[in-house]
């Protein structure tokens, strides 16, 4: 099966247009440097929405390998929908991908997983694939719910959609208590989870469905600690919060990582 390693940059609401540009020019330059490669991996940055068409002129305009996306998109079709972003504008723009559900959105902005469904359905709707957020609290960590809620979580952010739809689709593994407090999942958390996850697809989708969906592992991704985490054949990448910022940084992660 064909899963390449795929690193992923969430800016996160980090990074004007200016700094966008500045930024991946370092990083191509510094993955350049590193003699890294579409062979070897696929890396994506995702940027606040404002900076998306300078990240298309600077990447379309150098020829550049790395792809980019959007931190989220609207659920709705274009239309009185005051502040929302459709997918076919993310599409347009050259986005590949689009993170939907991530923590900070489940909290910050009361997304349920009906809300998520209904993105990844836009999204993959307009050809644009979804990295799908899905991770458990502490408390749930500690209770030992972890994994009957993620998959849960999954379940439901899958909601009315079938094998043939998902085709593309990312899951990345969030535990909402290793997202920027310096505290990582073992390696063996992140195994756990994401083989429980691909396990779930599997019974949910079969076996092509499971085979070919990349699974991360996002929270506090370091270049010290990726390669660690990337033992498991189940997990497929990484989705990188802090440590993507800085375009020299992000590409010594990515050369850690291969
Ligand atoms: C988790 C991750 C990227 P960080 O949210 O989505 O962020 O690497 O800063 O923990």
């Amino acid at each position: 099966t064909d899963r390449t390693l795929l690193l992923a940059g969430n800016w996160k609401m980090n990074h004007d247009h200016l700094e966008a540009i500045s930024t991946v020019q370092k990083l191509a330059w510094a993955l350049e440097d590193a003699k890294l490669d579409d062979s070897q991996c696929e890396v994506v940055v995702v940027p606040p929405f404002t900076d998306i068409r300078s990240v298309q002129t600077l990447v379309q305009g150098d020829k550049l390998w790395l792809r980019y996306g959007a931190q989220d998109v609207s659920r709705h079709e274009p239309g009185a929908h005051t502040g929302e972003i459709a997918a076919t504008f993310l599409a347009r723009l050259g986005c590949t991908y689009v993170v939907v559900g991530h923590s900070e959105r489940r909290a910050d902005n009361h997304e349920t997983n009906d809300v998520v469904a209904a993105k990844v359905k836009a999204a993959l709707g307009h050809d644009l694939l979804p990295i799908l957020c899905v991770g458990e609290s502490l408390a749930q960590r500690e209770e030992g719910s972890h994994v009957d809620f993620t998959l849960t979580q999954l379940e439901e952010s899958l909601e009315g959609l079938g094998a043939d739809d998902l085709q593309g689709l990312v899951v990345a593994y969030e535990p909402v208590w290793a997202i920027g407090t310096g505290k990582t999942a073992t390696a063996e958390d992140a195994a756990e989870m994401a083989t429980a996850i691909r396990g779930r697809l599997r019974e949910r989708y079969g076996d092509a469905l499971a085979d070919s969906t990349r699974i991360l592992y996002g929270g506090s991704v370091k270049t010290d600690n990726v390669a660690d985490i990337l033992v498991s054949d189940d997990v497929d990448g990484a989705l990188v919060g802090g440590a993507s910022l800085s375009g020299p940084d992000f590409a010594a992660l990515c050369k850690a990582a291969v």
